[in-house]
């Protein structure tokens, strides 16, 4: 329940950000992103060595991931580019429904060339969603398809 109240008191700010003109906050209160990285850490799966490379792009088309689906196993790393705009990463907890190991939100990267890189958790079979916080309404969404090693 206190994971429910949470994230909606972190979506009211979130929406709330978005109607001003002031730049979203980083309202970025979620509790399972208060885990340590050694938390975090002892529930993913080794590194299998393999790289998606995911940019991310703001231009004619809007703001969006390419590709905005992958298919990716545990361990793979996913390697979000920035390539144009300012966007971030941000696995959503709670449209992630009993997914361990999700990464915290995502830092917002401002300069092409800057990366973020997740680990994809152990979480075969599921469908994961994930978007960019400030173009969510803008429909910059993407899935990552757990598949098994
Ligand atoms: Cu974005």
């Amino acid at each position: 329940m206190r994971t429910f109240s949470v994230f909606l008191v972190a979506s009211t700010v979130f929406l709330a950000a978005c109607g001003g003109d002031a730049p979203a906050p980083n309202a970025d209160t979620n509790p399972a992103d208060t885990a340590t990285p050694s938390e975090s850490a002892s529930i993913l799966p080794a590194r299998t060595g393999t790289v998606h490379t995911i940019e991310m792009i703001m231009d004619d088309d809007g703001n969006y991931f390419k590709p905005a689906e992958v298919t990716a196993k545990p361990g793979d790393v996913l390697k979000y580019v920035l390539v144009s705009g300012v966007h971030n990463v941000h696995f959503v907890a709670d449209s992630n429904p009993g997914v361990r190991g999700l990464p915290p939100a995502g830092p917002m990267l401002q300069l092409p060339g800057q990366t973020d890189e997740v680990v994809v958790p152990d979480a075969v079979g599921k469908r994961l969603f994930l978007w960019c916080d400030p173009h969510a309404l803008l429909g910059m969404i993407g899935h990552v398809n757990v598949v098994a090693p």
